[in-house]
């Protein structure tokens, strides 16, 4: 007899969130404020104070003051504070948020960024499927991203994006939270279903209702009677969340602005040798992805990570889009060349990357338009 047998692979997935972001950013410009309420106000401009809460700092929501809630409101409760109120900056956190993506990319193969401040990243690569090397690679990225922009983040670590995603949660600011597989179902079950994503405000009424808190409540909840009640899809969609279950791979959303690896050198050095051995290695890693997603390059950008973990980076642009390793490779020499002759760094870090990115069609494309054909 024939028995189908189905082997999932056990990945492991990473959720990297910056805390009270646009606040936090707020704070490295201006560290005056730091310690402070600070909220960050979408001003409709109606009146001086119409409008809502983008975000506030830690600070300010011990007073209760959150996303979403009127800017009238925020002042009433800190009153008698003396809290900071500032307009969203939006250009200025995405500068430092693609900062950071381009730090998260150089952690892992398959990125996904879900919004201005947070990423999921799959790691099963990387961590030869180690959650003890997980933990440490996540230790490391927030130091990183510490070091070079001032920031804290959480971090979740589990099998899948919607553990992770509920790791990264439960422990903010700061937070390093690792949930293994076999750890899922109790850690889960003590937490509101509201945890979850996809639970929101109506869902937690009706299932609270029913008598149904806690994802653990939920878990041992009939799956047919959650269908009749939410529909098939999203009945199963809540069953399968409160037993951790979720298949939902790491993908990139959009055509990546570009491809990078950068990775720790055995010592520091200035040893032009040694650190082109290893930008090498990286350059044809970076180059199989490029050809891989069809794309041509037009810049190519080297990175050093100092000895004191301060940070630089050298970039060219060419005449014309190209696609192969030798140009590719000649360029980081030249940058790294220039960069030791300018400077006394130490390289802990080493990264090389490729932008300008277009698709290998649109170059076609572009010339059969040029030749009018
Ligand atoms: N944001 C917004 N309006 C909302 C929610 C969020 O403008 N209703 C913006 C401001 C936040 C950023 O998006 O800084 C990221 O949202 P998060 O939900 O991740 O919240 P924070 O980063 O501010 O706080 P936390 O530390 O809880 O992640
Ligand atoms: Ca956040
Ligand atoms: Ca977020």
């Amino acid at each position: 007899m024939c028995e189908a047998v189905l082997v999932l692979q056990s990945r492991i997935v990473m959720l990297v969130d910056l805390d009270y972001f646009f606040a936090q950013c707020e704070e490295n410009r201006n560290p005056a404020i730091k310690g402070k309420p600070v909220v960050v106000c979408v001003y409709s401009g109606r009146t001086e104070d119409s409008g809502a809460v983008s975000t506030a700092n830690y600070v300010a929501r011990k007073y209760g003051v959150k996303s979403g809630i009127p800017i009238s409101l925020a002042k009433k409760k800190l009153k008698d504070t003396d809290a900071v109120f500032l307009p969203v900056d939006k250009p200025f956190y995405k500068q430092i948020s693609d900062n950071i993506m381009d730090i998260l990319r150089s952690y892992s193969d398959h990125l996904e960024q879900v919004s201005i401040d947070e990423a999921y990243l799959d790691m099963t690569n990387r961590t030869k499927e180690s959650y003890i090397e997980a933990k440490h690679i996540a230790k490391t990225i927030k130091q990183e991203i510490l070091a070079q922009t001032h920031l804290t983040c959480s971090i979740g670590v589990g099998p899948n994006k919607l553990v992770a995603k509920v790791a990264a949660d439960v422990q903010k600011p700061d937070g390093l939270t690792v949930v293994r597989p076999e750890e899922v179902r109790s850690f889960l079950a003590p937490l509101p279903v509201r945890s979850l994503v996809g639970v929101g405000k109506k869902t937690e009424q009706k299932l609270d209702t029913l008598g149904v808190r806690t994802v653990g409540h939920l878990a041992i909840f009939d799956v047919q009677h959650l269908i009749e009640i939410f529909g098939r899809k999203l009945g199963t969609y809540f069953h399968n969340a409160s037993l951790g279950i979720d298949d939902d791979p790491v993908e990139e959303r959009n055509e990546p602005e570009s491809v990078s690896r950068i990775s720790t050198l055995k010592e520091d050095t200035r040893d032009l040798q040694v650190i082109l051995k290893e930008a090498y290695r990286l350059c044809e890693d970076v180059h199989k992805r490029l050809l891989k997603r069809e794309l041509m390059y037009r810049s190519v950008g080297i990175r050093v990570v100092a000895s004191n973990l301060a940070a630089y980076s050298r970039s060219k642009t060419l005449e014309n889009p190209q696609n192969d390793l030798e140009t590719f490779t000649a360029t980081v020499k030249e940058l790294f060349e220039k960069f030791l002759d300018e400077s006394d760094v130490e390289a802990r870090r080493v990264g090389v990357r490729l932008s300008s990115l277009t698709k290998k069609e649109d170059m076609q494309q572009s010339l059969t338009r040029f030749f009018g054909a």
